[in-house]
């Protein structure tokens, strides 16, 4: 069993990274529904995520999109955010949206449409060194929806010269983040459709290029935890989109379709050392909020990654260890379910209250009267990218 004290500062030093796109009107496949006071610009995202930060105290990183967060100054909007007490984090690079890219981005057959979609990543790349970013996070809609319709190796030939460009671009500092999707938008074949593909490319590119696991990017029934503890093991986990799904790429709320699957993820972090900053993990959420209001639902969210690492840490390892090792089948899984069954919701009350912070962030946030602000304030809420 990890000793409380170990229990508790894990929890304090974690972070979890928000997307700004969830703090604007923003949905997955269909209808937008638009909110008022939603942001108007990115640093009114900025402004909101602060919120979060200031309910939660283990959010300060946001995650930017170009283009919906496009600036002319990145610096001076990374400024913006340090006054807030934030940084900015994974810069995701956006090839899924132009008309010139109905057959694909990088791996398109139309070699110029393929510069177009290499010159976007090298501008991430060029905004990444101006606010001080980590992360590229790379995500292909790329594709075809029948057979026949592209060479399938050619188009890997492609996405590997693509991917090797930017990988000689990046800094020292900085990662290529690549994440996979089973399908959608194409229905036929995903150029990066699953957890190996990913991993067999970031192999090839080095240790700069990881693999993103977006919990919503499976077949019904995958075992994510699998994965989780195969690329952390390889050293390729670069991190997670965090959502929920029932059926597709929902991204709903974490933790709010299975959270026996978010804590059985969070075991296999903290079982290898995924929570150590030095092995470069990074929780990202990458959800929208279409029908709920925003800014509580990314709060809940994060209280939900919260829950589910409270519990995996308070697994007892040793016992754990010593039951697999006798092959005590119910042992073993008892030991898990203990962990699981444990409601840890006022240990993170108490760990809340040490940070100077309101035990309940909910609570905390509808205290300040943020949501009433915006609505008053902003009207003309932008409509972001994403499913608009
Ligand atoms: C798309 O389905 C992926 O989850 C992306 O990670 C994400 O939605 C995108 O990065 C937002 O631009
Ligand atoms: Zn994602
Ligand atoms: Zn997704």
């Amino acid at each position: 069993m990890t000793e409380l004290p170990a229990v508790k500062a894990a929890l304090k030093s974690q972070r979890i990274e928000t997307p700004s796109w969830a703090y604007g009107n923003s949905g997955t496949r269909f209808k937008v529904f638009a909110q008022a006071g939603v942001p108007r610009d990115p640093y009114e995202k900025l402004d909101d995520a602060a919120r979060v930060q200031e309910a939660t105290g283990v959010a300060p990183v946001v995650a930017l999109h170009i283009p919906w967060d496009k600036v002319d100054d990145y610096a001076g909007l990374a400024g913006y955010a340090a006054e807030r007490g934030l940084t900015l984090g994974a810069i995701n690079a956006n090839v899924f949206q132009d008309d010139d890219y109905k057959l694909g981005s990088v791996t398109h057959p139309d070699p110029a449409v393929r510069r177009k979609a290499l010159d976007h990543l090298m501008e991430c790349v060029a905004i990444m060194d101006a606010t001080g970013s980590r992360d590229l996070k790379l995500w292909f809609a790329d594709g075809t929806n029948y057979p026949g319709q592209d060479d399938i190796a050619a188009r890997q030939d492609r996405l590997a010269e693509a991917l090797t460009a930017v990988y000689e671009r990046l800094g020292d500092d900085q990662r290529m983040l690549l994440e996979y999707k089973l399908f959608e938008p194409a229905f036929y074949t995903t150029d990066v459709p699953d957890w190996g593909t990913a991993y067999a490319h970031c192999l090839k590119l080095g240790p700069k290029a990881q693999v993103v696991v977006d919990t919503g990017h499976h077949a019904p029934g995958t075992n994510i935890e699998f994965i989780v503890a195969f690329l952390l093991r390889e050293r390729k986990l670069g991190g997670f989109d965090f959502n929920s799904r029932f059926y597709a790429d929902d991204d709903l709320m974490v933790g709010a379709a299975d959270p026996f699957q978010l804590f059985r993820i969070m075991h296999e972090v903290v079982r290898g050392g995924g929570l150590e900053p030095a092995t470069g993990v990074a929780f990202m959420l990458d959800q929208c909020h279409n029908i709920e209001a925003k800014i509580p639902a990314i709060i809940r969210s994060v209280m939900n990654v919260q829950e589910a690492t409270a519990k995996a840490l308070l697994v007892d390892a040793g016992a754990l260890a010593a039951a697999q090792r006798g092959g005590d089948v119910l042992e073993a899984n008892a030991v898990l379910m203990d962990a699981y069954n444990t409601d840890v919701r006022p240990l993170l009350a108490e760990v809340r209250q040490e940070q100077g912070l309101h035990p309940d962030p909910l609570a905390a946030y509808r205290a300040t009267g943020h949501a009433e602000r915006i609505v008053a304030e902003r009207v003309g809420g932008e409509q972001a990218g994403w499913g608009a």
